[in-house]
C-alpha cells in the first residue's frame, strides 16, 4: 500500500472521517502501512485522513524520555471517543498536514478515550500532558478539523501569509 501525507490546502483533509465497522486485513494493512511513513516523517501522531483514508482510525507514538519511538510504545485507535475533558494546557503545536509551521493551541489538560484496537476490542484509556494533546489534535483530523482552525484571526491571517509564501518558494526552488 503507498500512502502519501497529505497537505493544507488539500479538501481532503476537511472531509469527516466514517465509523470503521470491519476489523480485517484491509484495515490492518492500511495501519501497518501508516506507521512507517508517521516514523520516517518524524512524526508522533497521524490519522487516516492525512492519507486519504476517511476512516476514524489514528496511531500516536510519543517519544519516550530518550527520544526514542519504539514500536512497543505504538497506541492505534479506531473509533476513539473522548470525555472527562478537564483543565487547560498550552502547547506550541505542529502537524505533518501544515509542514514547518508550529503555533501555540489550547487544549484539555487531561481527557478519557473509549475506543477499539484493531481486533475490535473496546478499550479505555485515560491521558494527560503530551499524549492528551495528541490524542486531540489527531481527534480532531476525523472532524475534518485542523490545529489552525484554533488560531485566533490575526495569528490565522499571518499563517496563510506565511504558508503561501513558503508554498511559492518550495515551487520555485
Ligand atoms: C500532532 O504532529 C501533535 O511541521 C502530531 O515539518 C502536535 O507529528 C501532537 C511534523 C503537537 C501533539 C503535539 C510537523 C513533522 C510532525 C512538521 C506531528 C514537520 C515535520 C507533527
Ligand atoms: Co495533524
Amino acid at each position: 500500500m503507498h500512502l502519501k501525507i497529505l497537505e493544507y490546502p488539500d479538501k481532503t483533509l476537511r472531509e469527516k472521517s466514517v465509523a470503521v465497522e470491519k476489523f480485517d486485513a484491509l484495515l490492518h494493512n492500511m495501519l501497518d502501512a501508516m506507521y512507517p511513513l508517521m516514523i520516517q516523517t518524524n512524526g508522533i501522531g497521524l490519522a487516516g485522513i492525512q492519507v486519504g483514508i476517511t476512516k476514524r482510525i489514528l496511531l500516536l507514538n510519543i517519544p519516550d524520555e530518550d527520544g526514542e519511538q519504539p514500536k512497543e510504545n505504538l497506541i492505534e485507535m479506531i473509533n476513539p471517543v473522548i470525555s472527562n475533558k478537564k483543565g487547560e494546557t498550552t502547547y506550541q503545536e505542529g502537524c505533518l498536514s501544515v509542514p514547518s509551521f508550529y503555533e501555540d493551541i489550547n487544549r484539555f489538560e487531561s481527557i478519557s478515550v473509549n475506543y477499539q484496537d484493531r481486533d475490535g476490542n473496546t478499550t479505555f484509556l485515560e491521558a494527560d500532558g503530551l499524549l492528551s494533546i495528541a490524542i486531540q489534535h489527531e481527534h480532531d483530523h476525523l472532524e475534518g478539523i485542523l490545529f489552525i482552525d484554533k488560531l485566533s484571526s490575526s495569528r490565522r491571517r499571518k499563517f496563510e501569509k506565511e504558508y503561501k509564501k513558503m508554498l511559492k518558494e518550495k515551487k520555485t526552488s
